[in-house]
């Protein structure tokens, strides 16, 4: 028994060892001092022995699983701590890594667009302003020559802010108030854009939103005529579409202005053609536009015989559908990453 013992022992060391995962030490460790482990069987044979051999098998044997079971424990140690560092390195989230293969965002279609148009206007010599989206009834109306009860209020379906007066706060239907604020604020000569958002009480549908963008734009200078404002929409149309994308203006109405149009663009989809975007027109209308009033004029005080002007405003969210070929202008708030990130900044 003693050789065999010595056997198993001289052979444990190199299979413990060849043990790699913590199943295989399993195995090995149940093929030694498991149940039916060789040592184990040795153990039972142990009563066959006479006094002398028993107890000299038996010391040496006990030796032996001493040293298998400590060789199988320093094994172990080290394939659980190798197991671990595994884990970790797997696991590890280095956040310090991060930044240095970061998944970039987008500027928002609508942002870009703000920004395009800005650029557009500032290239032609207008400055920038901007005024407050929750207005008061006089700049988004009364100024505005929209007197209360005047049938034009129905063409803004309004948002009321519940302070003060009833029906004096609102949030703006539209970015024509700040034309007053900058015609307030400063004298002529004037050759401002004013991007914004505005809000309406419009149901959501392919071309309508409830809150969206507009950008107005207000000339007030001496002897400024309507094919001053013709000729500034036709080279922005240029700019902002391309040169084969050409502007037209049909007779409109609006209090503020006189007389007033509709800018209209040839369709982008079809080129002007005919399709079901443009209703078969072959044209998208984009905004509004006209002289300044003289009573807009005089109620910031200036005098309509000394100073004329023109004013337009136009949907920034369906000018950027229009340049992009996007039918949908709810596509633009949903925040769908697939729809965004066809839009690289
Ligand atoms: C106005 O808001 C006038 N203030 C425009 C103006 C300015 C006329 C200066 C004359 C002088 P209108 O309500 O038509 O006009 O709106 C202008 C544009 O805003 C529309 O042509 C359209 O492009 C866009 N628009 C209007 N309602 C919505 C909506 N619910 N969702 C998205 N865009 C809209």
């Amino acid at each position: 028994m003693i050789d065999e013992i010595a056997a198993i022992s001289d052979d444990a060391p190199a299979r413990i060892a060849d043990a790699t995962t913590l199943a295989e030490l399993r195995a090995v460790e149940a093929e030694l001092t498991g149940r039916k482990g060789s040592l184990t069987l040795l153990k039972r044979g142990l009563g066959a022995l006479g006094a002398d051999d028993r107890r000299a098998a038996g010391a040496a044997l006990n030796a032996a699983i001493g040293t298998v079971e400590a060789a199988i424990a320093a094994r172990r140690d080290a394939l659980e701590r190798a197991d671990l560092a595994d884990v970790v390195a797997r696991e590890r989230l280095d956040l310090g890594e991060v930044p240095t293969t970061p998944r970039r965002g987008t500027v928002h279609l609508v942002t870009q667009t703000w920004d395009r148009l800005v650029d557009v206007f500032v290239g032609m010599g207008f400055v920038v302003a901007e005024g407050p989206e929750v207005e008061t009834d006089w700049y988004n109306f009364e100024a505005l020559n929209i007197p209360s009860g005047h049938p034009a209020r129905g063409m803004w379906d309004t948002f009321y802010v519940d302070l003060g007066e009833p029906e004096t706060v609102l949030l703006r239907t539209h970015t024509s108030p700040v034309q007053i604020r900058v015609m307030t604020d400063q004298a002529p000569p004037i050759y401002a854009v004013m991007p914004g958002r505005v809000y309406r009480r419009d149901t959501a549908d392919a071309s309508h939103m409830p809150v969206f963008h507009q950008i107005e734009g207000l000339v007030v200078d001496r002897g400024i005529s309507f094919a001053d404002l013709a000729g500034t929409l036709e080279a922005f149309t240029s700019a902002y579409f391309g040169g084969s994308i050409h502007s037209r203006l049909r007779p409109s109405y609006f209090p503020f202005t006189e007389p007033s149009a509709e800018y209209d663009i040839n369709c982008v989809f079809c080129e002007g053609t005919g399709c079901r975007t443009c209703q078969h027109t072959g044209w998208l209308e984009l905004g509004g536009c006209g002289m300044v009033h003289p009573t807009v004029l005089r109620n910031v005080g200036l005098d309509p015989e000394e100073w004329s002007g023109f004013a337009f405003g136009f949907g920034l969210d369906r000018l950027a559908l229009m340049r992009h070929g996007v039918d949908d202008i709810r596509e633009l708030y949903t925040g769908d990453v697939r729809f965004l990130e066809q839009f690289p900044s």
